[in-house]
Order: C-alpha cells, then sequence, then structure tokens
C-alpha cells in the first residue's frame, strides 16, 4: 500500500533541477501545484530561479507519458507493463546471448538520485553483467573529479561548506556563470560584502560585470592562463613556501613548466592583457583567504582535466587547500551530480566512491554483496564511447534519465547511431528526441513523487520527500529495475524498490569507501540534520570541512599535476573555420530541454535559440542584431538567430544547447575528448559563420 501524502506544505523537497538543490514546498492550488522556495534552507534562504518556481508544471503536464509505448510497426504504441518488461528481458537476453553481454550497454544520469543511482549501477552489474556502462555526468563533472582525484585523492565538488563563498576575501571563477546557472547563488555572490573577485570567461556575463577583474580568455587556453597566474606568483615571490614544503609534493616540475608562461607569451594565446595577469595573481596571493572555483567553461575540453589541474597548481602553490575561507572546488552541475558519481553507476566505479580497479576495493564491495570478485567485471566504455559504438558492438541500449540525440556532442552522429540500434529501452516521464528511437519506453516517477536522497554541491545529503501524488501508470525507476533484474534472473540483486531501503543497503556499501554514507540514513534527514560525507562510523556527524589535516592522498600530501598548455587545443579556428565556438547556458531553459521547454512561462522568457557574436563580427558579414544566421563545423551545421553583443570576444561565438535539431548546437560541437576523463571538447569547436539570406 502507498502511504498517502502529508499535507504538501507542511514538507520541504528539493527542487529537481541544478545541483543548488535549493528547498521548496509545494501546495496545493486549484488542482496543480504552487511552489514556494523554503526559507529556512540556508543554501536558497527562499529564493528559487524562474526553473524552480514553475518546477511543479511538468508534474501533471498533458504530455506526460502514462503508459508503458512499444514500438509496433514503426510506431509506438501503448502496452501494459507486463508486455513491456517481457519484451525488454527477452530481448536484452537474446542479445547478449547472440553477441556477449557487453553488447547491451547503459547510460544513467546525475539526475537520478542516489538511490536510483545506485541501483542502476549494481543492476548494470549483476543483472545485465554488461562491462559497458556509464551515465551523462562523463559530459558533466568528469574532467573536475580527475583533477581533485590527481591533486587530492579525494573529489568533493566543494570541499568545504558553500557559505565560505560568500565570506573568502578573494573569489576567483573561472568558466562558470552562476548568475544564470545558479540564480540564487549568483545573488548571493552578488551581495558578498568583502573583498574582490576574478572572473575567468570569455563573455561578459552578469558576475563578470560586477567582478573586480574580468580576465575575458580566448576559449580553450585556460591551462596557459592559469599557468601564467602562477608564473607571477612564482616570480614576485608568492608562492607559500612553507605549505608548499609541508604539504604537498611534485612543485618543482610545475614550476618550470610556470616559468616558461610569461604574462606577455601568455596575452598572445589567451587575449588576456599582461598587466590584468599580474594584478589577479597579486589580488589571489594578497588576500587573507582565497577561493579558486572552475566550473564548465574550463572543464569541457579536450584538456579539461589538466586545465582545471592547472588552477588547482595555483591554489596550492599560494597555499589555500585547507586552509579556512581557502580553497580549490568546482561547480558541480545537475540536481546529483556530486551524488550520481559516487555510487557505482559507472563502470570504473565501485559505490562509495571506490575505484573498480584497486583490488582492496573490489574485495570490499565483493563481500559487501555477496558476489565473487569477478562478478563485478572490469571497466568498459565511457559514455561517449558508448554513443559512438551505438549500431555497431552496442546493439542494445538502456537510457534512464538523459536525452543523448540533444545534449551528446556531435549529436547527428549520435542520432544516426541510436537509429541503427537493434533495441532501444528509454525511462522517462516525458517524449524527447531520444525516445523517438526507442523500441520501449517506461513512463516514471518525478522528483516530487519518491523519496530520494541527492547529494549537493556541497557534499551535502538532502532527503527529497514525496509530496505529490503520483498518477495512475508510471512507476519509479526503482521498482523498473527491480522487476527487469527478476526477469533477467537476477531477482536477489535489487530486493527492494523502497528507496529508504535501497538508501540503507547504499550506506551499509559504502563503508570504507573514499564517500562513506554508512553513518547517514533518511531518518537522520528527515529530523533535520545537516551531513557532509563522509558520515561514517569515525565521523557521524559528518564532515563539512576536508583537507584540514592532510589531504586524501597516501601519504596526506596533494599533488601538484603538470598541465602542458601545448597540448593540442580542441579544435584551433583556422582560415575555413575562424571562430572559436562555445557552448552554455541560459538562465530559463535547463540541459537537453525536455523539462524546460514544456514549460509555458519558460519557453516565454527563452523562446528560441540564438548565438551571440561581436558587433564587429555581425559588421563584418552583415548581420543585424536577430537575422539568422547559420554556424557550420566540420561535424554538422545549425541555424540560430543572431544576438549582437559587445559582451562576447571578438573572436568567440556561444549558444545554448538547450533545443533540438535542427537548432541544436550539439550539432557542430567537437566529439573530441579528454584523455583522462574521456569529456567530450564541448566549449572547443571551429565553425564558419554565414548569413542566411531569406529566399
Ligand atoms: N539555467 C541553467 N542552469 C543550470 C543548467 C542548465 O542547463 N540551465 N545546468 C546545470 C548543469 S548540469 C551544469 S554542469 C551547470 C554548468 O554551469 P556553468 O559552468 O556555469 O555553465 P556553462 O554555461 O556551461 O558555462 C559557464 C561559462 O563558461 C564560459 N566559457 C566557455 N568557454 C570557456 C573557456 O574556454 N574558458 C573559460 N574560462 N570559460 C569558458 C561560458 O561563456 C559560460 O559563461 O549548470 C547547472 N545549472
Ligand atoms: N554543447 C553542450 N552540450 C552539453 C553541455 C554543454 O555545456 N554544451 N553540457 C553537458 C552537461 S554538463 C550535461 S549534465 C549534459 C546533460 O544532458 P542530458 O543527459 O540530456 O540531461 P537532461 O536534459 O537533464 O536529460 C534528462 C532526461 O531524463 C529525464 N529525467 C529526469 N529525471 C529523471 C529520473 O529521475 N528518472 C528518469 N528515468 N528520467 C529522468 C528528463 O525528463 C530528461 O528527458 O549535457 C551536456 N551537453
Ligand atoms: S538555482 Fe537550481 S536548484 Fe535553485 S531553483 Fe534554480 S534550478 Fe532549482
Ligand atoms: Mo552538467
Amino acid at each position: 500500500m502507498r502511504s498517502r501524502v502529508p499535507h504538501v506544505s507542511q514538507v520541504r523537497t528539493h527542487c529537481p533541477y541544478c545541483a543548488l538543490q535549493c528547498a521548496m514546498r509545494l501546495e496545493s492550488n486549484y488542482g496543480g501545484y504552487a511552489v514556494r522556495g523554503d526559507a529556512t534552507f540556508d543554501v536558497n534562504s527562499g529564493a528559487l530561479c524562474t526553473k524552480g518556481f514553475t518546477a511543479a508544471e511538468t508534474l501533471a503536464h498533458p504530455e506526460r507519458i502514462l503508459t508503458p509505448l512499444v514500438r509496433r510497426d514503426g510506431v509506438l504504441e501503448p502496452a501494459s507493463w507486463e508486455e513491456a518488461l517481457d519484451l525488454i528481458a527477452e530481448r536484452f537476453l537474446a542479445i547478449g546471448e547472440r553477441h556477449g553481454r557487453d553488447a547491451v550497454a547503459v547510460f544513467g544520469s546525475g539526475a537520478l538520485t542516489n538511490e536510483r543511482a545506485y541501483a542502476l549501477g549494481k543492476f548494470a552489474r549483476l543483472a545485465l553483467r554488461t562491462r559497458n556502462f556509464d551515465y551523462n555526468g562523463r559530459f558533466c563533472m568528469s574532467s573536475a573529479a580527475v583533477a581533485a582525484n590527481r591533486a587530492f585523492g579525494l573529489d568533493r565538488g566543494l570541499p568545504f561548506p558553500l557559505e565560505w563563498l560568500d565570506r573568502t576575501e578573494c573569489l576567483l571563477i573561472a568558466g562558470g556563470n552562476p548568475a544564470d546557472t545558479m540564480p540564487p547563488l549568483g545573488r548571493r555572490l552578488g551581495e558578498r560584502r568583502t573583498g574582490s573577485s576574478i572572473v575567468v570567461d570569455p563573455r561578459r556575463t552578469p558576475y563578470a560585470a560586477a567582478a573586480t577583474l574580468h580576465l575575458q580568455v580566448a576559449p580553450g587556453t585556460d591551462a596557459l592562463l592559469a599557468n601564467a597566474l602562477l608564473h607571477v606568483a612564482v616570480a614576485e615571490g608568492l608562492v607559500d613556501d612553507a605549505y608548499v614544503a609541508a604539504r604537498t609534493k611534485g612543485f618543482a616540475d610545475v614550476r618550470r613548466q610556470a616559468e616558461r608562461a610569461d604574462p606577455e607569451r601568455a596575452e598572445r594565446r589567451t587575449g588576456v592583457p599582461a598587466d590584468d595577469i599580474r594584478r589577479a595573481a597579486r589580488m589571489l596571493a594578497a588576500a587573507p583567504s582565497a577561493i579558486v572555483l572552475t566550473a564548465r567553461g574550463v572543464e569541457q575540453h579536450r584538456d579539461g582535466s589538466d586545465a582545471a589541474n592547472a588552477y588547482v597548481n595555483l591554489a596550492l602553490a599560494l597555499g589555500l587547500p585547507g586552509r579556512p575561507l581557502s580553497g580549490y572546488g568546482t561547480l558541480t552541475g545537475q540536481a546529483n551530480g556530486q551524488g550520481g558519481r559516487e555510487h557505482g553507476q559507472k563502470s570504473d566505479q565501485l559505490p562509495g566512491y571506490r575505484d573498480a580497479r584497486d583490488p582492496a576495493a573490489r574485495a570490499a564491495v565483493a563481500t559487501a554483496w555477496g558476489v565473487s570478485e569477478a562478478a563485478l567485471g572490469t571497466p568498459g566504455l565511457t559514455a561517449a564511447e558508448i554513443l559512438g559504438a551505438l549500431g555497431g558492438d552496442v546493439r542494445a541500449l538502456l537510457v534512464v534519465g538523459s536525452n543523448p540525440a540533444v545534449s551528446a556532442p556531435a549529436a547527428a552522429a549520435v542520432r544516426a547511431g541510436l537509429e541503427r540500434t537493434e533495441f532501444v529501452v528509454v525511462c522517462d516521464f516525458f517524449p524527447s528526441e531520444t525516445t523517438r528511437y526507442a523500441h520501449v519506453v517506461l513512463p516514471t516517477l518525478q522528483w516530487a513523487e519518491e523519496s530520494g536522497t541527492v547529494t549537493n554541491l556541497e557534499g551535502r545529503l538532502l532527503l527529497r520527500e514525496r509530496v505529490a501524488e503520483a498518477p495512475a501508470g508510471p512507476r519509479s525507476d526503482l521498482r523498473v529495475l527491480a522487476d527487469l533484474a527478476a526477469r533477467l534472473g537476477a531477482p536477489g540483486v535489487l530486493p527492494s524498490s523502497d528507496p529508504e531501503a535501497v538508501f540503507a543497503e547504499l550506506a551499509r556499501v559504502s563503508a570504507g569507501g573514499r564517500a562513506d554514507y554508512s553513518a547517514a540514513s533518511h531518518a537522520r534527514l528527515r529530523a533535520g540534520e545537516t551531513l557532509y560525507w563522509p558520515v561514517s562510523q569515525a565521523a557521524p556527524n559528518g564532515t563539512p570541512t576536508l583537507f584540514q589535516e592532510g589531504f586524501a592522498t597516501a601519504d596526506g600530501r596533494a599533488n601538484f599535476i603538470p598541465a602542458d598548455e601545448s597540448a593540442p587545443h580542441s579544435e584551433a579556428p583556422d582560415d575555413g573555420y575562424p571562430y572559436a565556438f562555445t557552448t552554455g547556458r541560459v538562465r530559463d531553459h535547463y540541459l537537453s530541454g525536455t523539462q524546460t521547454r514544456r514549460v509555458e512561462r519558460l519557453v516565454r522568457a527563452a523562446p528560441e535559440p540564438f548565438v551571440e557574436m561581436h558587433p564587429v563580427v555581425a559588421a563584418h558579414h552583415g548581420v543585424a542584431d536577430g537575422d539568422l544566421v547559420r554556424v557550420r563545423s566540420r561535424r554538422g551545421s545549425v541555424e540560430l538567430r543572431a544576438r549582437v553583443t559587445a559582451d562576447i570576444r571578438p573572436d568567440t561565438l556561444f549558444a545554448a544547447f538547450h533545443w533540438a535539431a535542427p537548432r541544436a548546437a550539439n550539432d557542430v560541437t567537437s566529439d573530441a575528448l579528454d584523455p583522462h576523463s574521456r569529456m567530450p571538447a564541448f566549449k572547443g569547436a571551429a565553425v564558419a559563420l554565414e548569413r542566411v539570406v531569406p529566399l
């Protein structure tokens, strides 16, 4: 029996969208729900952005999928749950038998709660027994995760409470646009009363315009810029030698590299005036406390993880990580971008954020699950590689919480791959550009309809309570996975689809791992406790601040990682493709747009995609604001409205990726991958621009 939903307005839940995870309350309102920000939660103090305020409009939306759909004679038609689940199990087993189990791949999501992410990984490993499973966080967090793991031995987006961003004396944000991507945070940062701020971005974003200093960097040159900042620190005696000696290792190589990156040379490639580079380094070094943050602008490049490490190197040389109100962090993206990378929904990683190649980690998880170590499998393809193998080695695909037909790099090729794939299953609550290629669609519950936990950008566990009754028809991802596991002959793999029970298992299995949740529970979160991981037997009340005593490396020292700034640029502009094309977000839409393109108020606020260009570029091409232009790369082309603005560099074009083909920015982006993180170079394409002449 389903328990009844308590009187809604008494219950706090959290927003379905970004990693800020603003707290909200839903109130019944003429058959729908009104959303209010929850003033008692310190992260958003009652504030929400336009997406949060309108989040409940997707719950009873008329386009919601209410029954399973099965493709018959080319058309998706309603089917019973029994029929759909039987068909999936039968086809997955048959394809596995014919082509090997790795021919069935799984694509998960940072939108999934911790419970769903854990269940999906366990399902892929032990029920499907495939090596090929990964999730969309590979497109989001992976470069920063590599950087933090290499440097600190641990990756928690912010290793300190969010509130430090208000109080640190100098805040540098590279490649992040919080005013649009986390508006309540953007507002908080705008209200900072003390100290200074530095923004590194090819565009003058709202926060860049308000910052003490804006370094308007050329896309893809952050590693050189960060090395040049370090150069100044070395040359001017600003390095914290005592800290470097006591708490780090590997500085000598990195220093030699930085010595070559003098500001004048860096200016030529990065476009940032040498004097501004000097000023930024001095501001950071002189401040009593300072924080260096990176976000997707730095990370979504072919050298994204090295570029992130270059910023970490700077932070380490200045002695910031582990000091009060200081450090390095990354702004995590999706609702559960943090937790989504901790519980084993990717083949190179085991629950508890353990490395799947580490024998001790394998032994621990195998024991906890009561299976052999061999049953855990070995790492297979990563997200972009899975999509690249569609219709080839990957013959069947299960997608849970992603829309790669819009959000993947070089997306036209991905859609062609989906078309060729023998059997595609998508779990979603809305039709998407990806469900168009599905053979079976399973309708699932939305965020407000099932309890579950997420881990926000600070590594803080949050309980999203169920506050809305689900319509008849859809089922939870947890139940779907449990039912499928049973049909695949592995009923014991997911014995329960109750989120609280799944969390209890996840917490137990995480014990001893890097992200240890073993002392956490739904009950503690429901009681209002504030828990940052690790929440372990050794730290039962959680760990708001990491690295104060030592780093999570074997010897407790942080590692300097050389960042080769001469590494091949994702795709350098040339005569045929003269502009750097970078991509990102607008305030009113979320990722591939499946949800927000269905909310009227958001569509009105941001009705169609555009490409930002400098007036000099517009004049050169005879383009006026609002004209239709074509942006063309080696992968494909897209037609967009010109938005002419002096806020962007004259060698750079910018577009958001929230819309579908023929207006999909990702039909143009590069599918080159960072060799360490396998992150696609979403922000590193070279393009040509032409005016579309109306017929
Ligand atoms: N409104 C909205 N908010 C969101 C999301 C959304 O889709 N819509 N998505 C959420 C998710 S999943 C994520 S990952 C986060 C992402 O959050 P952000 O990282 O803040 O978002 P982006 O817009 O991708 O990129 C940020 C900035 O990087 C700049 N940039 C581009 N190329 C470069 C470069 O080479 N170097 C530097 N230094 N900067 C560059 C862009 O101009 C842009 O202003 O947002 C989250 N919040
Ligand atoms: N050009 C360019 N491309 C990018 C980026 C960029 O900056 N530039 N950023 C990348 C980044 S950072 C990200 S995170 C990706 C993300 O891109 P996607 O992986 O496509 O993410 P979403 O658009 O959120 O797709 C989520 C889908 O899952 C559904 N969904 C949401 N919650 C659940 C759930 O709990 N269960 C199930 N079964 N379904 C659910 C939604 O309805 C939606 O259809 O895009 C990447 N693509
Ligand atoms: S900032 Fe993020 S979490 Fe907060 S309301 Fe907006 S989308 Fe939701
Ligand atoms: Mo993301």
